[in-house]
């Protein structure tokens, strides 16, 4: 099979090192984020062939996105550089009620991309193409883009499509997330949400028989209920991890964790439930970093973490 392609937008990041309010904090901590090269980097982790497609503008800032997600083993031949814009940037503001995140990407370099990315190398020979909610937030190629990779059916598609719905309020329009999110969902083989996402995007009664009669099309439909629980709705039934409990230093790119991991798992045949405690072990190595990027067990300890029972792993 192809290597899996995940594509969206990376950003520089800034944020106060150690947390505090953003207008008094005397050192800023320079890293990168994007929840889909979050993705890739993980995959790498896993061992698993990946490419991160996007584009970045030729500044300092966008060469070291670059540089830090092709030094995990991620394949960035394809990822463009636009001279006229710029990298886009994330400055995150901790305060007593929890991270603000403030954007700086309208007219970044990412947000110009569009449906043609899917035609050359790397997306043509892919076994599975990664999106997120967040591309089609950013401009109106961008949507262009994400609802061109989802327009073929499943099954169809010369690739699968894996879709996290990743709802960011602060890129949309007042209201309109929901609606816009579900439609796109809807049409992927792959989709990752989590408990409050799918209250929006399906309704705030949002059961498994509901599920099942909504969601006919996505072949797997993964929800996340944080501390709880994951859940995999899938043609074969339904399976339930828990969450093991784990130190959360901070939660920003657990859900990118988790996705690659899942997604690890079932491009090595493992179980449905498997590749669910993969993701669980995956997203671990996330909440206890400060940046979205932290390491994960070696292979042998990974092993030991899938052998537990269900009684154990709990
Ligand atoms: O999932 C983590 C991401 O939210 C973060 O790295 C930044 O991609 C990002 C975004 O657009 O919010």
């Amino acid at each position: 099979p192809g290597p899996v392609v995940c594509v969206g937008e990376t950003m520089a990041a800034l944020a106060p090192d150690p947390p505090s309010p953003l207008r008094t904090a005397p050192r800023l901590r320079l890293s990168v984020a994007g929840a889909e090269s979050n993705v890739a980097m993980y995959l790498a982790d896993h061992g698993i062939p990946v490419a991160w497609l996007s584009a970045l503008g030729d500044d300092p800032l966008g060469h070291r996105v670059r540089d830090t997600v092709a030094a995990t083993g991620v394949d960035v031949s394809h990822v463009r550089t636009d001279p006229h814009r710029p990298t886009g940037l994330l400055v995150k503001d901790p305060g007593p009620d929890g991270t603000r995140v403030h954007y700086y990407r309208r007219g970044s370099a990412a947000s110009a991309l569009g449906p043609d990315l899917l035609d050359g190398p790397p997306v043509r020979t892919a076994a599975l193409l990664h999106l997120t909610g967040i591309t089609p937030a950013l401009s109106e190629s961008c949507r262009a883009l994400v609802t061109r990779a989802l327009t073929t059916e499943p099954g169809t598609r010369p690739y699968a499509v894996s879709f996290d719905v990743n709802h960011r309020a602060a890129l949309w329009p007042h209201g309109t997330a929901p609606a816009a999110l579900r439609e796109l969902a809807d049409r992927a083989d792959i989709v990752f949400v989590g408990l409050d996402e799918a209250q929006a995007l399906w309704g705030a009664n949002f059961t498994e028989e509901g599920v099942r009669a909504q969601l006919r099309r996505p072949r797997i439909l993964v929800v996340k209920d944080g501390a709880n629980t994951a859940t995999a709705f899938t043609e074969e039934g339904t399976v339930a991890v828990p969450t093991p409990r784990t130190a959360v230093v901070e939660a920003v790119g657990a859900g990118d964790a988790f996705a690659a991991g899942f997604l690890a798992g079932l491009l090595r045949g493992a179980t449905t439930a498997n590749a669910l405690r993969l993701g669980h072990i995956t997203a671990a190595s996330a909440l206890q970093v400060t940046g979205d990027h932290g390491p994960l067990p070696d292979p042998a300890e990974r092993e030991a973490l899938l052998a537990l029972s269900a009684r154990e792993w709990a």
